[in-house]
């Protein structure tokens, strides 16, 4: 049996108000292809469906297109765990009536894991999970996180007869890569859990980090649907597993408009954008500052240019001089800090005469 692994959809996301949903349906019809190309039986979406937990229509119609295609059409089963961005009641409506449609949705832990069998494979589906929750379930009390996960895993590990393993789960392992959207992971919280627990298991599809990555060979990311921020440059990808041969590979998913940071000169900037006309792109202005004829200008050049910024306004905010040093310092070494915070150079002497002619005595440049 072919199974394909994919997680954080993200449905509904905006980027200061740029929608990305012809982006995410674009990456879905490459998961399309995918199936028909390599036979799927099984599709695993491991949380994050949703970006908020009040889904936009917009949202909630292109999860109903996706699905609906992927079972009457593509004529895959469809297991769906709630990560921590989706509402685990909403998500989960109906799901005892879709399950004889194909589609198992596991929105809260209720009960001790129970294996979903579909041929060869036992799967469990985690939902993003509270170790209260886990604590309520097994009637016992965790000194922390991972205590919690483990009793999940060991419980799941009692169960082993000769089905393969697999596990869905919706959390943050210690030791993965995170990157600028991963935003609500709780990094370096009390919510990390190590690869450990999971020995045994034939393998885990991870959903949470939106980096694609292998934590082992048989623990793994599939990283998000498409790239929502602009340290996400590397590829997309989906995870194939085959349950016969445990082979597992990625495969990758273009995004409709890569992720592309400019930074340089006002002339630089120009000669780059033309490059990068299909592309996401961020402006930093390294030689001058913003304003909403050059942000103009820019656009007319590049459709789909979502930020324009100025590291001279960066530098801005990172002034060093403190309040008290008004008392303490020299009027000259205050003005020689301001420049160096604002402008990132000493005082010229044309502008040392300026400062000496206004304050009426000697300043001393350089
Ligand atoms: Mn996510």
């Amino acid at each position: 049996m072919k199974i394909l692994h994919t997680s954080d959809w993200h449905l509904g996301i905006d980027y200061h108000r740029h929608s990305f949903t012809e982006d995410q349906r674009y990456a879905l019809r490459q998961y399309y292809e995918i199936i028909q190309q390599e036979a799927v039986d099984v599709v695993l979406i491991c949380g994050d469906i949703y970006d908020t937990t009040l889904a936009s229509k917009e949202a909630i119609a292109l999860f109903d297109e996706a699905i609906k295609h992927m079972i009457q059409e593509l004529k895959v089963k469809v297991i769906v765990i709630a990560g921590n961005h989706d509402s685990a009641t909403r998500l989960s409506i109906m799901r005892d009536l879709l399950e004889a449609q194909g589609l198992y949705i596991f929105g809260t832990l209720t009960s001790k894991p129970q294996p979903l069998t579909i041929d060869n494979v036992d799967f469990y589906p985690i939902p993003f999970v509270h170790k209260d929750t886990i604590s309520a379930v097994f009637q016992k009390s965790f000194s922390n996180y991972e205590q919690a996960f483990l009793q999940l895993t060991d419980h799941i590990r009692s169960q082993k007869r000769e089905n393969r393993q697999m596990v869905l789960a919706h959390a943050f392992v210690n030791g993965a890569k995170v990157c600028e959207s991963d935003r609500f992971a709780h990094i370096g919280g009390t919510d990390l859990i190590s690869k450990d627990i999971f020995y045994d298991i034939d393998y885990v599809a991870l959903g949470h980090l939106h980096r694609p990555q292998k934590i082992t060979e048989h623990i793994r990311y599939s990283g998000s649907l498409c790239p929502y921020t602009f340290s996400e440059t590397a590829a997309k990808e989906v995870v194939l597993i085959d349950s016969e041969t445990m082979d597992i590979k990625s495969i990758a998913v273009t995004p409709l408009h890569p992720m592309t940071t400019i930074a340089g000169s006002y002339e630089t900037v120009c000669e780059q954008l033309l490059k990068h006309q299909e592309d996401y792109v961020k402006i930093i202005l390294e030689d001058q500052g913003i304003s909403f004829e050059l942000l103009e200008l820019f656009k007319e050049r590049c459709p789909y240019l979502l930020t324009l910024s100025s590291n001279q306004q960066e530098q801005r905010e990172a002034v060093t001089l403190k309040a008290n040093d008004l008392d303490t310092l020299s009027d000259e070494a205050i003005v020689k800090q301001f420049f160096m915070d604002y402008f990132n150079r000493e005082v010229t002497a044309e502008e040392s005469d300026w400062l000496k002619q206004a304050k009426g005595s000697e300043f001393i440049c350089g």
